[in-house]
């Protein structure tokens, strides 16, 4: 028998991808039973509204998973680390937005639009993992298009929002502009740089190679989601002013060849894609259109003749929607339907 309900664990709730969990789950009509919000010691005791009702933050301990059955969690890596599997084991499937898990072979990565049927494969470890918000954007735009024309390589350049390294980086950035414009110097304690009126080629800790992590999850990625090592993704992720939205400039080389007509026609009818493209009407996607939304959206759609087979895209889309909770939630509505 279905349940007609499902308890759902928040963990990480008073973050920015946890608050945007609670009104993903409300607007989409999750059948939630029980909602239990977890954090730190910090915000413990804390009161957020979820369904117009006043719920308690409580602290996440190894105890709190008892009795529910499903997991969204956002509190960090090493804390997804720790509890994720301990929530897997007490019966609650854990769908995790941190990148710890995205790499296990045993520990499904999806993007429903891309690769929903993947999900059966959470029964390993009771765990699948949200990809990177830079990665799922990217890959549903990319998915038509490898269905139809097969990608061989792709250059990525993007222009990353604040929101993406949680409410501390968001703080900062409203603090800087503020102290600016008081003639203040501007406080820089989260993000590596001042990031007020600037851009930084860096998102995340740099490896050996030069490239940033966040540059090798958007490569390792893509081939674990779409299943072919294939594909080849070099990244430059650059963080911006701004403070919802990440925008993509992303270059393709097909395998195949195609008139541009074909490659709008593909992309308007992709599940989760809105084609925003009329340059004579100065129309095309920005971050700030895009906040609050949950499609991923793609204009600038243009050849590029230096190769064979190249094309051009702007891709924009909510990083904590379709980044974040949007995609979590998704796959909750899959595993629920289908699974659970
Ligand atoms: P945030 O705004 O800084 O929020 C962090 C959340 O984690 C808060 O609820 C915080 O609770 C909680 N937390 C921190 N340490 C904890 C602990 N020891 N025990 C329990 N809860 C703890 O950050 P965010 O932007 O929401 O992101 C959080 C995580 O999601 C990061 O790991 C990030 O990698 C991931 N993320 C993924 C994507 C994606 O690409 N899919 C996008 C953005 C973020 P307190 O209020 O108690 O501090
Ligand atoms: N460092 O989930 O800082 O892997 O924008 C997401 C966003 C890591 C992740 C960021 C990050 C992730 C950021």
């Amino acid at each position: 028998m279905k349940k007609k309900s499902y308890n759902v664990a928040v963990a990480g709730a008073t973050g920015v991808v946890g608050k945007e969990m609670l009104r993903v789950l409300d607007e989409r009509k999750f059948p939630v039973g029980e909602i239990r919000l977890l954090a730190s010691e910090r915000s413990a005791g804390e009161r957020l509204a979820f369904r117009g009702k006043e719920e308690v933050v409580r602290l996440l301990e190894k105890e709190t998973f008892e009795g529910m059955d499903i997991g969204l969690f956002s509190p960090g890596g090493k804390v997804s680390a720790k509890y994720a599997p301990v929530a897997a084991k007490a019966g609650c499937v854990v769908v995790d937005n941190t990148s710890h898990f995205r790499m296990d072979p045993d520990v499904p990565l999806v993007v429903p639009e891309v690769n929903a049927g993947a999900i059966a494969g959470y029964k390993k470890k009771n765990i699948i993992s949200n990809p990177n918000c830079s990665t799922i954007q990217m890959v549903v735009a990319l998915k038509p298009l490898h269905d139809n024309f097969k990608i061989k390589r792709v250059v990525v350049s993007t222009y990353q929002s604040v929101s993406g390294a949680g409410r501390e980086a968001m703080d900062e950035l409203s603090e800087q502009v503020r102290n600016i414009f008081n003639m203040k110097d501007p406080p820089v304690e989260v993000l590596p740089h001042q990031i007020a009126f600037n851009c930084l080629p860096q998102v995340d800790s740099f490896l050996e190679d030069g490239y940033t992590r966040e540059e090798a999850k958007m490569a390792n990625e893509t081939k674990k989601i779409f299943n072919d090592d294939s594909i080849k993704v070099t990244a430059t992720t650059v963080r911006v002013p701004v403070f919802v939205g990440h925008s993509e400039s992303i270059n393709v080389e097909t395998e195949k060849g195609f008139n541009l007509d074909e490659v709008r026609e593909v992309l308007k009818n992709a599940p989760g894609i809105e084609v925003v493209d009329n340059p004579g009407d100065k129309s095309y996607p920005t971050a700030l259109d895009c906040a609050e939304r949950d499609e991923v959206f793609v204009g600038r759609i243009r050849r590029d003749d230096t190769v064979e087979n190249g094309l051009n895209l702007w891709v924009v889309s909510d990083n904590l929607r379709k980044g974040a909770a949007l995609n979590a939630v998704q796959i909750a509505e899959i595993l629920i339907k289908e699974y659970l």
